[in-house]
């Protein structure tokens, strides 16, 4: 079977785009929004940073490239216009399948409050005392209650990126836990072009199909594609798919804005109440703060005397 990671617009169908995804380990959506909005964004966190809070010094973004997260912090348009896109959440809720789905749906509506898993079934020890036994997961069990944004970033390429990142999977940031985990598809990374990627100027290096490959094998040079695409777009890719950030060579720097979706049961690349705390949170919608993680399940992230959907406001979550 060969892999390609293809080009679809909003005029493809969410499943689609999902299989695509989900087969080739990677996929694009040909401009989504519009230059205006991601323009506008650009802005948005480039008038909230300093050239110093831009600047980067790592080993995967070295110095002469600028890169922020915390970026629902800086750029509330980010969220809402970008990881709130309603074709992304549409693609993750059939990816990250979560209990209840968090795309609106064709009337504009939200999905009720976060769901009775309803996977509990309670044995009789004796008389009155029971023990809880969870009924085992197929294919139809939820894989998380919801997901949220596991970090928010600008990653700008510029001079400073000599030679390719190293591929790597963002299972990376787990392991090696995850590892030994049979665990169904927890996490997604988007990556919306802000200018142009081209060969030249950085476009994000994916290895179609690796996602099903065994940890230990090494991608060829023949076997690296990259998302090439203008302004507007957006690439997707897997927690196993091999990709990285590409060098500079020519051009425009490539300016990127990158969200990850991860399960809610799985802690966050970016601390997000700290990179967003209460004061930003309240500047983003209901929605804007849902994704960043101010809300909870029944048993995971809850504040008693908070509302489950919306932890800013007083209400009744928490199992205490
Ligand atoms: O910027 C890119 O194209 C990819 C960046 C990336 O994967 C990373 O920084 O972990
Ligand atoms: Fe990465």
């Amino acid at each position: 079977m060969s892999y390609t990671i293809e080009k679809h617009t909003a005029a493809s169908s969410s499943g689609a785009i999902a299989d695509s995804l989900m087969r080739n380990g990677g996929v694009i959506i040909q401009e989504l929004v519009t230059r205006e909005v991601i323009d506008k964004v650009r802005m948005q966190t480039l008038a909230a940073l300093s050239e110093a809070e831009l600047s980067s010094d790592s080993e995967l973004w070295p110095k002469g490239n600028r890169t922020t997260s915390s970026l629902p912090a800086h750029s509330p348009l980010f969220v809402e216009a970008l990881a709130l896109n309603n074709k992304v959440l549409e693609v993750m809720d059939i990816v990250l399948k979560p209990a209840s789905p968090f795309a609106l749906s064709a009337d504009g509506s939200t999905q009720d409050a976060i769901e009775n898993l309803g996977l509990i079934k309670s044995e009789v020890i004796e008389d009155d005392a029971r023990q809880l036994v969870f009924e085992s997961a197929d294919d139809s069990t939820p894989s998380c209650s919801y997901y949220r944004l596991g970090i928010g970033a600008m990653l700008e390429v510029g001079e400073g990126m000599k030679s390719p990142q190293p591929l790597h999977r963002e299972t990376a940031i787990y392991q090696p836990f995850v590892s030994r985990m049979q665990v169904p598809e927890f996490l997604v990374s988007t990556m919306w072009a802000g200018t142009d990627f081209t060969k030249g100027n950085g476009a994000t290096r994916v290895v179609p199909g690796s996602h099903e490959w065994p940890e230990e094998r090494i991608a060829r040079p023949e076997q690296v594609q990259q998302a090439e695409m203008p302004t507007g777009s957006v690439v997707l890719w897997l927690s196993r798919t091999l990709h990285g950030a590409a060098p500079y060579r020519t051009g425009k720097p490539r300016a990127g804005f990158f969200a990850s979706y991860v399960a809610n049961w799985l802690n966050t690349e970016e601390n997000q109440y700290v990179a967003v705390p209460p004061e930003a949170a309240a500047r983003l919608s209901e929605r804007g703060r849902q994704l960043v993680g101010y809300r909870c399940s029944r048993s995971i992230g809850w504040v008693k005397g908070r509302d489950q959907n919306d932890l800013l406001k007083p209400g009744k979550s928490g199992a205490i």
